[in-house]
């Protein structure tokens, strides 16, 4: 375990660690569950220094357009207050724990936890300017979420051992992109 460089000012992020994301789950990521532990060190260290944490959750209606039999790109996954939508069973989540929900509407997807939620002004007014973020998938999800972060004008650490890729032959050109955006990665696990 390397040293967790967290100070005031800082929040943890962790991206739709959710049942249907993990190996079993119905769009599962290869080795999605493996984030859990590592994440885990964020999520508590975090806690430990009084900081900021939230969990996004991928919180879909049915029949959401992102499904295939409405034309979308994924087979049904994470409909809302089912057991596949909900967060791993092993992930440690502090009990102030902030959760945003995203692509809510039937109409709407949103890959970004800023997509259409508040976010950032919100982590703005509580006076976050950095942000660790790890989670699912991360050439989809965690992709546009660092993306928007660092477009908000946040200082982002991605938190490469708590993150993996849907498809893992991306990851390359996925990481290239976010350390265009401003993003640095970071391999303490
Ligand atoms: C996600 C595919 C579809 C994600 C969400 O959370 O990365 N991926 N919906
Ligand atoms: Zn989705």
């Amino acid at each position: 375990m390397g040293h967790i460089p967290l100070k005031a000012g800082d929040a943890v992020l962790a991206v739709d660690i959710q049942n249907d994301f993990c190996p079993g789950g119905a769009l599962p990521v290869p080795d999605g569950d493996q984030v859990v532990p590592v994440m885990n060190t964020w999520l508590k260290a975090a806690a430990d220094a009084n900081l900021t944490v939230i969990a996004s959750r991928d919180w879909h209606t049915v029949d959401h357009c992102s499904f295939q039999a409405q034309g979308g790109p994924w087979p049904p996954h994470c409909i809302q207050d089912t057991p596949g939508a909900a967060f791993h069973p092993g992930l440690y989540l502090p009990a102030d724990t902030v959760i945003v929900s995203k692509g809510t509407a039937f109409d709407k997807d949103a890959y970004s936890a800023f997509d259409g939620t508040g976010l950032a002004g919100w982590l703005r007014q509580k006076g976050v300017k950095r942000l660790w973020v790890g989670g699912l998938a991360e050439d989809v999800c965690v992709f546009h979420t660092v993306k928007d972060a660092c477009t908000a004008g946040f200082q982002v650490h991605l938190l490469c051992s708590a993150t993996r890729p849907v498809f893992p032959d991306q990851e390359g050109p996925t990481l290239k992109a976010l350390q265009e955006a401003g993003a640095q990665l970071e391999d303490i696990a």
